[in-house]
């Protein structure tokens, strides 16, 4: 993974002054640094056990060349945080925690290609198309999609299976048309076109980069058999949070370098893309991210310490350089 920028991005999340006393002795209980990097290993040293390579080789190299190219593993981390609060374990979370990182990675291989964004840069590495050629990056992603789902059916334990179930289906329903794909056509359709209004960008990326955040942060929850009252409480801080990284995200495309990124800085401006900036300019974004962050974390104020990961994590998003 690409160690120094994200230590970058935690240096910067602890600047981030909590308001009020109460919330200052809380945040001073919990260590987003050290929490992050210690999940942050737990779940690389789980996706490197999840792939072997056998024969035919190249297209296991080439799954295990993105899968295991760093990023900030977000999508895990707030499975396994939300599972957790939800009463559950990391154990029973942790494959479907490695499914949600292999499908933002397929979805990150697909985005790269030609066809759609076109870079040569993902996580500070080559793109898979850019290493394997086009026709494996096509097929290496098509390979992680549906191994995420037979590694959540075979490897979870502890879990009932009704719950196996919902996980399933909430994470399939976040992927397809009424999800990342759904949100994906829509951003290609309006690819170059100025009349984007707000309704439609919210739809855009509530679809493309929401649905798996949300999902992420359900499915933990639905793994340890949350209540209805908690599952709409997470629902509420996932889809806060959802906006506010795409909205961050637009931002960051604009502030921060290629270096910083890992991958191509400035193409929404390049490719004259209709942007969260764009329309309110950076610093209003950055206050209406800050506006979603708070309005995520009341959802979650009346749990104390059993929250403090995910509240914690909800502030890494508007504070992250990358
Ligand atoms: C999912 C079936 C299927 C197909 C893919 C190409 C495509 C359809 C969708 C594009 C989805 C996409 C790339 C959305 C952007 C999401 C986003 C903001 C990614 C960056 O996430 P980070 O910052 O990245 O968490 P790291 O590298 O840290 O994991």
């Amino acid at each position: 993974m690409n160690t120094q920028v994200f230590e970058r991005s935690l240096q910067n999340s602890e600047l981030v002054q909590p308001q009020g006393f109460e919330r200052e002795i809380k945040q001073a209980t919990f260590n987003l640094k050290a929490y992050l990097s210690q999940r942050q290993a737990q779940v690389e040293a789980a996706l490197e056990e999840s792939i072997t390579v056998v024969y035919p080789e190249k297209i296991y190299e080439a799954m295990r060349y993105s899968l295991l190219a760093g990023g900030k593993r977000l999508r895990p981390i707030l499975c396994l945080a939300s599972c957790e609060l939800s009463g559950g374990t990391q154990q029973m979370a942790m494959p479907t925690a490695c499914a949600l990182e292999m499908i933002h990675t397929m979805s990150l291989i697909h985005d790269d290609l030609p066809a759609m964004d076109n870079d040569d840069y993902r996580r500070g590495k080559l793109t898979n198309h850019k290493v394997y050629g086009e026709d494996i990056a096509i097929l290496a992603g098509d390979a992680l999609l549906a191994y995420a789902f037979e590694f959540i059916a075979v490897h979870s334990k502890g879990v009932p299976a009704q719950q196996l179930l919902q996980v399933v289906a909430k994470l399939a329903h976040a992927v397809t048309a009424t999800g990342i794909v759904g949100g994906q056509v829509l951003d290609l359709e309006h690819e170059g076109q100025q009349n984007v209004d707000v309704e439609t960008l919210n739809f855009i990326h509530t679809h493309k980069t929401g649905a798996l955040l949300e999902a992420s942060v359900v499915c933990g929850a639905l793994l340890a058999g949350a209540s209805e009252d908690l599952l709409q409480r997470l629902e509420r801080y996932a889809r806060n949070i959802g906006l506010a990284f795409q909205i961050i995200d637009d931002v960051l495309d604009i502030t921060a370098t290629t270096e910083e990124l890992g991958k191509t800085a400035g193409k929404d401006q390049k490719a004259q893309k209709v942007t969260y900036p764009s329309l309110w300019g950076i610093e209003e974004s950055r206050l209406e991210a800050k506006k979603l962050v708070e309005k995520a974390k009341a959802e979650l104020a009346c749990f104390e310490k059993s929250a403090q990961p995910l509240i914690a994590l909800a502030d890494f998003i508007t504070a992250r350089t990358n």
